[in-house]
């Protein structure tokens, strides 16, 4: 990145669909709608369809969406119908983001629904919100092919879509758009760093830090152009303000199975609960499975409700509100890092939520097995990054039934490797 030869490409070259460009710049009053929380939307086998819950990508692209065209005097909506995890109310730090319910009574020239295409994990904001628009348009970048009658559009609104699956985020899209309008933006006075830092967040996220395996490099320089273009903002910089907003550091240290150090000053009980789920494999695990050569090729890693409600207790002794959602992302994370350094064909995430749901993050680096799993499980997402929230399976169910699936593809053999030690128990 801080390689010169490396050059930045300004996102305005990217293909954006003339009529979506036209209903923007004429469009005075908008509404930008992302994706909530999963909705429970019952298929015939009891599992709900959902694959990401809102995430620093569907806010980043909203939050730049808005201050670009607020800033060219167009009145801005965000709507994502979900309550925030406190990383992501940090992002929004002028509380721009609304529900459903606070924008009853408005109406816009144009909804753009961003970063989802499906109507159920949009929450209130399709039933409410979208009949009071005269236009909607979808711009996606997941595997989706969506249509105008599953939305609950007015009769004559205009429905138009932007799909670009092999997008690393929505907020290159959020980039494509308000770079065509950088110039009248920077006309204003509006520093651009405002506008493409949220972008710049999901890019970050999305991506892991152009971490993942089989990223197209080319993207990475529509994200310098966006570093460079934000007067001051450099890589540095746009690090300190998303580790600004990660967790209070003592879950995380927990959470890095750091507890050692960390239980001297838990209360003896709470610290004991955490220590005996560590013992007793009632924690986060880490199983690989090896292929027919012997070779490590699926990794499956599972967190329980219990260990995660236990984190969250001590989350509350620090006096922070954390939902069970903050307590997520340092073992996505973690579970990434050890799936890219691994070189598994495919990685699994499993986790038990309190909406007696299992939490399903899927990734296939080095082909589409990621999708196809989801797909099974009701979910959806990307080729190679999928994810989905199954209902009415326990965790062992789920861990099973990917071990089925893992096993008929030829990807393991059904023998399980004893769980990883990730990390060793601590002594009482
Ligand atoms: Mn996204």
């Amino acid at each position: 990145m801080n390689d010169p030869a490396f050059r930045p490409l300004d996102p305005a070259h990217l293909p954006l669909p003339d009529k979506l460009l036209r209903a923007i710049t004429k469009a005075q009053r908008v509404l930008i709608v992302s994706h909530g929380q999963a909705v429970q939307a019952h298929t015939g086998s009891g599992a709900s369809a959902s694959n990401v819950q809102s995430d620093p990508d569907a806010v980043g692209t909203a939050l730049a969406l808005k201050r670009g065209l607020g800033a060219l005097g167009k009145t801005v909506d965000i709507c994502i119908d979900a309550e925030l995890p406190g990383s992501l109310r940090m992002l929004d730090a002028h509380h721009d983001i609304k529900r459903a319910t606070d924008l009853l009574g408005h109406d816009w020239d144009l909804a753009l629904i961003v970063d989802v295409s499906v109507p159920s994990r949009m929450s209130a904001a399709n039933a409410l919100l979208l009949p009071h628009a005269k236009a909607v348009a979808i711009v996606d970048h997941h595997e989706a092919n969506p249509h105008a009658k599953e939305f609950n559009l007015a009769p004559e609104a205009a429905f138009l879509r932007w799909m670009e699956p092999d997008f690393p985020a929505a907020a290159l899209m959020a980039g494509a758009i308000l770079s065509r309008f950088a110039p009248a933006i920077a006309a204003t006075g509006t520093d651009l760093t405002d506008v493409y830092t949220p972008a710049l967040c999901g890019f970050s996220t999305d991506t892991g830090w152009g971490q993942i395996q089989g990223l197209d490099t080319r993207y990475f320089r529509y994200y310098k152009h966006m570093l460079n273009a934000g007067s001051g903002t450099h890589l540095g910089a746009l690090r300190k303000i998303l580790t600004s907003f990660t967790l209070p550091a003592r879950v995380t240290a927990l959470a890095n199975h750091a507890l050692t150090p960390e239980a001297a000053n838990l209360p003896n009980a709470l610290a004991r609960t955490l220590m005996e789920l560590e013992a007793n494999g009632q924690a986060f695990t880490t199983h690989t499975y090896v292929d027919a050569h012997g070779k490590p090729s699926v990794q499956l890693a599972t967190l329980t409700l219990a260990y995660r409600q236990a984190l969250q207790a001590v989350g509350h002794l620090d006096h922070v509100k954390l939902t069970l959602d903050d307590l997520l992302p340092p073992f996505v994370v973690k579970h990434q890092q050890a799936m890219t350094d691994g070189n598994v064909r495919l990685s699994a995430f499993i986790a038990e939520t309190e909406n007696n749901q299992v939490y399903c993050s899927l990734r296939s680096p080095g082909e589409p097995l990621a999708l196809t799993l989801a797909k099974r499980l009701q979910g959806g997402g990307h080729e190679r990054m999928a994810g989905a929230q199954v209902s009415g399976q326990s965790l062992q169910e789920v861990q099973a039934q990917i071990e089925t699936w893992a096993t008929n593809q030829g990807l393991m053999v059904p023998v399980a490797v004893a769980p990883d030690s990730l990390h060793t128990p601590p002594k009482p």
